[in-house]
């Protein structure tokens, strides 16, 4: 059912009018509110005019707070000719139903990753934009919008440093709350390595493997932390990510490719060398929203102006389908301790 009111209402003309692009969110937890922040306030050429969650009662809590037109369908907001164009930031859970709609719609969505927590669910939304016709989604993978990692992708593309042979990786958070389990190492923290280091090696992988460290005294009955996964390309590249997720200290993403001929290391965003009380220091970054704002920012511009010009030109549902098949194959790998070979299916010709 429709909650706009009338001024709400005259916001969607008003973007129409600029030729701003109308976007109805559904997800209004911490992620989506920071990305309606984002396009309202920082960027140009849209602003997300609606939202809705799947618990309703809550979305329209936060359209009122936000001063945006809210729906307690989010189907229904996501079906509504008023809305141009839709980001998903629900639970996991709940990805496939609404990627699924916007196809239907006719409109171009941006999905939070994952595209769905299972591979299956990914290809069904695969196979569905084929049947549509047209590209339209696009996987929230950011970290292929992080000025570092572009810049490695284009010292290795280039091979002025040789062929790239192994790659030292680290996923560092400071802390997990208790929800946080074993599988979610992979299927929530190193799926961006999994989409990220295929983007940059471009090419898939042909193996998995996970083996457990010993345990930090942090952590809790449902979690092993660290982790470390390991995959081989196709080619025949080595790749180690760890993935520490209470590490009781920063956030860190590390990145080290070995080459023939050097060795590319991961910058990061820095921050300015503070001295003072007699001594030297640089703040380090507690999360994931900080170290990676500029890279959400770029991608979501990106997305915007791709979308104004009728194109998709950022992850796809494949590379969507891609990460989920790996880190199925890694959560196997985990589960039964040995090395898993990862089988995807053929890419269709519409993603090539
Ligand atoms: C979180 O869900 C994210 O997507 C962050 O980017 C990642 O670094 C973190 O480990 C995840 O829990």
């Amino acid at each position: 059912m429709r909650g706009a009111c009338p001024d709400k209402a005259k916001t969607k003309e008003a973007a129409k009018k600029m030729g701003e692009l109308r976007i109805g969110l559904v997800g209004t937890g911490a992620i989506g509110r920071t990305h309606i922040d984002r396009i309202n306030h920082k960027l140009q050429g849209a602003k997300v005019v609606a939202c809705a969650d799947p618990a309703a009662a809550f979305g329209m809590k936060i359209a009122e707070q936000m001063g945006l037109a809210g729906y307690e369908d989010p189907m229904a907001m996501i079906a509504d000719p008023e809305i141009d164009a839709v980001i998903n930031t629900t639970a996991d859970q709940y990805h496939e139903q609404y990627v699924l709609a916007a196809i239907k719609a006719g409109k171009y969505i941006f999905c939070e990753k994952p595209l769905a927590p299972k591979a299956d669910a990914c290809r069904r939304i695969v196979d569905a934009e084929i049947a549509g016709g047209k590209k339209l989604v696009q996987v929230g993978f950011m970290r292929r919008y992080d000025a570092g990692y572009c810049q490695l992708k284009e010292a290795i593309a280039s091979r002025r440093y040789g062929e790239p042979l192994l790659l030292h990786c680290a996923h560092r958070n400071p802390a997990v709350d208790t929800s946080y389990d074993t599988p979610m190492a992979v299927e929530n923290s190193m799926i961006h390595e999994i989409d990220v280091l295929r983007w940059l090696l471009g090419e898939d992988y042909a193996t998995a493997e996970v083996r457990f460290a010993k345990d930090t005294r942090r952590t809790h009955a449902n979690l092993r932390d660290p982790q470390i996964m390991i995959l081989t390309t196709k080619s025949g590249v080595r790749i180690d990510v760890e993935a520490f997720v209470n590490n009781g200290n920063n956030y860190e993403i590390k990145c080290e490719v070995v080459c023939e001929d050097a060795v590319l290391n991961l910058p990061e965003p820095s921050n300015i060398l503070v001295t003072a009380n007699a001594s030297k220091g640089i703040a380090i970054h507690k999360d994931w929203s900080t170290r990676f704002v500029d890279a959400y920012n770029t991608e979501f511009q990106s997305w915007i102006n791709a979308t104004k010009e009728d194109r998709v030109d950022g992850p796809t549902a494949w590379d969507g389908y891609v990460g989920q098949v790996t880190a199925a194959a890694a959560s196997k790998a985990r589960d039964t301790q040995t090395i898993v070979d990862i089988e995807y299916d053929e890419m269709p010709d519409f993603y090539k």
